[in-house]
């Protein structure tokens, strides 16, 4: 994660969210830089996220976010991870795809 990202970035992300609650998606994509990538550094990090290279986050994958960036951070609460899968999951199959994955993040990059 931190080849593609700076970590100056991922933890001034983290610490935006470290209060259970507080994590937003959109604020979370732009101040870790993740917005700016290009298509297939994203990619990588969807691998990352994908911990059972299922090509879905699931809510497993979801609730584990944040310790894909660092392994002390807190999971995300039930709220939050559901919100976050309503946001990257249209399609509702209990999943974010790899599409819709890039679909979120350029949502939450044009805002
Ligand atoms: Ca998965
Ligand atoms: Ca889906």
């Amino acid at each position: 994660m931190n080849s593609i990202l700076s970590e100056e970035n991922i933890n001034a992300a983290l610490a935006e969210c470290k209060e259970p609650g507080s994590f937003d998606v959109e604020k979370f994509f732009n101040t870790s830089g993740i917005t700016k990538l290009k298509s297939s550094e994203l990619l990588r990090i969807f691998e990352k996220l994908d911990e059972n290279s299922d090509k879905g986050l699931d809510k497993d994958d979801v609730e584990k976010f944040l310790q894909r960036f660092q392994l002390d951070a807190r999971l995300l609460t039930k709220q939050e991870t559901c919100s976050f899968l309503s946001k990257g999951d249209p399609d509702k199959d209990g999943k974010i795809g790899v599409q819709e994955f890039q679909d979120l993040v350029s949502k939450c990059a044009s805002k």
